[in-house]
């Protein structure tokens, strides 16, 4: 369309930090998982906004972390690939002292880059004492010479308008890339399987989250109801154990929380069966990681 404008910006941080929380607040749907626990994001999504002619395409990326196997591997490789086809990187930081080796690493590759980087401070809620957050700032800056700083809740939606006026800025004359209607660019079976991962970050201690994938076997739609069928894959048999939970309870309790939410979702009622199966060391096996659709930039 003429005058149509499009910006892909990609937001990049440490683990943790709010990135998939403030692709939501700033798409409007909740398009990307959330969890407490770091490493919730595996993979490059897209989360789309179009405001008239005007269309924003923002990457959630996975956190940057030292990794250790060979999933981790390839979530740093998907936000190394994902920030060299961007118009814009938002660096996301959390307002703590320490830039950590992982965030200095990824920094020091902005030097020789032509991409704009803005530095997007979250959580500014959780910080009382102001001059702190000037002392955040100068120490990014000192190592990077970023275009511009924002204090920002995603959580709380504050700063918002703010951080879009500037993004803004950034818009490039060309034709949009997804349909108006679209806010991402995943499927729904990957849709499915992540809401269902979503709950079991949720409702699993200690090493049960990070151990586990899950693959939907099955969507299919039934007059006005949707049939999904997903499969969690874990680490261990008493994993199996845990999941499944005394008499069924606990995968009852999750699967019925992630049912809740597809059906919001997708709109409609949805019927969700869930099964658990033990493959251990699937983090370490590339056949595997690509069926689960785990391997770098899937
Ligand atoms: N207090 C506060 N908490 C926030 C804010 N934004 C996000 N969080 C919380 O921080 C935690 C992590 O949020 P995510 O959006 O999953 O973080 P992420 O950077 O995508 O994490 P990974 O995918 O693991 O890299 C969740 O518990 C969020 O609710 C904020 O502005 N204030
Ligand atoms: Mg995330």
């Amino acid at each position: 369309m003429e005058n149509s404008k499009t910006v892909f910006v990609a937001v990049v941080g440490k683990p943790n930090v709010g990135k998939s929380s403030l692709i939501n607040a700033l798409v409007g749907k909740k398009i990307t998982i959330v969890s407490k626990k770091p490493q919730t994001t595996r993979n490059r999504i897209f989360g789309v906004l179009t405001k008239n002619l005007e269309q924003y395409v923002f990457l959630d990326t996975p956190g940057l972390f030292h990794a250790k196997d060979k999933l981790g591997q390839n979530m740093v490789k998907t936000v190394k690939d994902s920030v060299n086809s961007v118009d814009l990187i938002v660096m996301l930081v959390e307002p703590n002292d320490k830039i950590s080796k992982a965030e200095n690493h990824f920094i020091s590759n902005f030097q020789h880059s032509q991409i704009p980087v803005i530095l997007v401070i979250n959580k500014i809620d959780l910080i009382s004492n102001k001059s702190k957050l000037m002392d955040i700032i100068s120490k990014y800056n000192n190592i990077y010479e970023f275009k511009s700083t924002f204090l920002i809740s995603a959580l709380f939606k504050d700063g918002l308008e703010d951080l879009m006026q500037e993004i803004r800025k950034y818009l490039i004359y060309s034709d949009h890339f997804f349909p108006n209607d679209m806010v991402t660019d995943r499927s729904e079976s990957f849709i499915a399987a992540e809401i269902l991962r979503e709950k079991l970050l949720t409702n699993m201690r200690e090493e049960i989250p990070h151990g586990t994938a899950v693959l939907t076997e099955k969507i299919r739609e039934k007059g006005n109801i949707l049939d999904i069928d997903c499969l969690i894959y874990c680490l261990r048999p008493n994993h199996k154990g845990m999941i499944i939970g005394k008499n069924g309870k606990m995968l009852k309790k999750i699967a019925t929380e992630a049912r809740l939410d597809m059906e919001n979702f997708f709109k409609c009622r949805v019927n969700l069966k869930c099964w658990v199966k033990v493959k251990d060391d699937w983090k370490n096996k590339e056949n595997h990681l690509k069926i689960l659709g785990l391997n770098a930039n899937s």
